[in-house]
């Protein structure tokens, strides 16, 4: 078997980029772990940037995202059991963010490549990445039981975080960086209306709440918990009952509830390798770098890597020049670690840390004060969520 780019992954990042690659005339082969109903039903992400949105527009595949996708101009910022609106559409000259969860762009990407006759293979098993520093890059893996060997010109590495490309690259050559926050979130969808047209970020003293949404039906909540926590000491209502505490206002504001249709927890670190490529190995998303979600920026600097990354192959296959390739690394790396910042910031500002003492939580409710009363810092919380320009 041969292709142009062998990719290692279905997730945005590898989706997108056998997108983009395919609209550049560029062939590749996508190599999934998980079956095709895994990857379209997985929870995760929620927000989409501008610049995402509209690549998505861009390229074919924001259809059902213009139909279905709740756009919105601000978010609230709830502490001392009062809101405060930043106002996005003001202060970043009308930009906004889309509400389109991620399992839906994955459809919508899976649909467009097979339509377009693109490979994407599922449920492969035992997939390894050779080769790549030498001029022979291949990818082998175990397709209903039979041995495979994918050949390809470069090796796109967009498995996400636990995958198996960036442990095949040599440790000596790579330097990591990392914070593993001493928390995790605790998330529901619930059948329930969003008790709010914005997503609210709550500060509370017994930890950080998030009420966001999929759907003029359905809700995402999350409230700030253990890492360790067991979801068996979590019944619906203690889940409901935490949820109106962390949430409250002082005026006649409702937190309404529903049938909780899932639940999970997730851990949440901050995470970058450098360089993000090694030889004829790129590294994209997941695989390269994890945020905090407290941004929600994963899925949106998955997409932007990848965009580079495409315009690089492009150049390459249009003048066999390598100076857009080289630079890869380098140019994604100035935006991972500006979300990087922004992430931190947020998910500082906003959770309650163990052995925190009274004069933590002042400076924290000062911060906030801050952001919701001076023009400057709300622009500047304002422009990294809707995202930073693409290049
Ligand atoms: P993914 O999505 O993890 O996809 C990697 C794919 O690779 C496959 N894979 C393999 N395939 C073959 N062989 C192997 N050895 C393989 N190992 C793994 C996996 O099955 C999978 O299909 O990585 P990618 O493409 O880099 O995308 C990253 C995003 O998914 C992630 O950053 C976001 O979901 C993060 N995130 C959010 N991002 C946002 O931009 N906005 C949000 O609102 C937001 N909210 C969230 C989030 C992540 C969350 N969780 C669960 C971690 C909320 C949550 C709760
Ligand atoms: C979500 O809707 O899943 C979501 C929204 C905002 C975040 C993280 C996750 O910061």
């Amino acid at each position: 078997m041969r292709t142009q780019i062998g990719i290692v992954g279905a997730g945005p990042a590898g989706l997108v980029l056998s997108h983009l690659l395919h609209l550049s005339g560029i062939e590749s082969v996508v190599l999934e772990a998980r079956s095709r109903d895994y990857c379209e039903q997985r929870i995760r992400a929620g927000v989409l940037e501008q610049g995402t949105v509209d690549l998505l527009n861009e390229t074919g595949v924001g259809e059902r995202m213009r139909q279905q996708g709740l756009v919105h101009y601000g978010i609230e910022l709830r502490f001392a059991g009062r809101g405060h609106r930043i106002d996005f559409k003001e202060l970043t000259g009308g930009k906004g963010v889309t509400i389109y969860a991620q399992h839906e762009v994955i459809k919508d990407l899976i649909n467009a490549r097979l339509a377009a006759q693109g490979q994407i293979l599922f449920e492969v098993e035992d997939v390894s990445v050779h080769g790549f520093d030498g001029p022979h890059p291949t990818i082998r893996f175990q397709e209903d039981g039979e041995q495979q060997e994918l050949g390809c010109d470069f090796i796109a590495g967009c498995d996400g975080f636990h995958g198996v490309c960036r442990p095949a690259i040599d440790p000596a050559t790579l330097t990591v960086y990392e914070r593993d926050c001493p928390f995790a979130w605790l998330g529901i969808l619930a059948e329930a209306p969003p008790s709010s047209q914005e997503l609210i970020y709550a500060y509370h003293h017994r930890g950080f709440a998030l009420l966001s949404m999929r759907s003029p039906q359905i809700s995402r909540l999350y409230l700030q918990c253990n890492p360790e926590e067991d979801l068996e000491q979590w019944p619906d209502d203690r889940i409901w009952r935490e949820l109106q505490t962390r949430l409250a206002a002082e005026n006649d504001w409702k937190l309404i509830e529903g049938p909780v249709i899932q639940k999970g927890v997730t851990g949440m670190r901050s995470f970058v390798v450098e360089p993000m490529q090694s030889g004829k190995l790129f590294l994209a998303g997941d695989a390269a770098h994890i945020v905090p979600p407290t941004g929600a920026k994963g899925l949106n600097l998955a997409v932007a890597d990848v965009r580079v990354l495409a315009r690089a192959l492009a150049e390459f296959y249009a003048s066999g020049n390598m100076r857009l390739l080289n630079e890869y690394s380098e140019k994604c790396l100035r935006r991972v670690w500006k979300v990087q910042r922004f992430s931190w910031w947020m998910t500082s500002m906003l959770h309650r840390f163990q052995g925190a003492n009274p004069f933590d939580e002042r400076r924290q409710l000062a911060e906030l004060d801050y952001v919701t009363s001076s023009r400057a810092a709300a622009q500047t919380l304002a422009e990294n969520y809707v995202g930073l320009p693409m290049e």
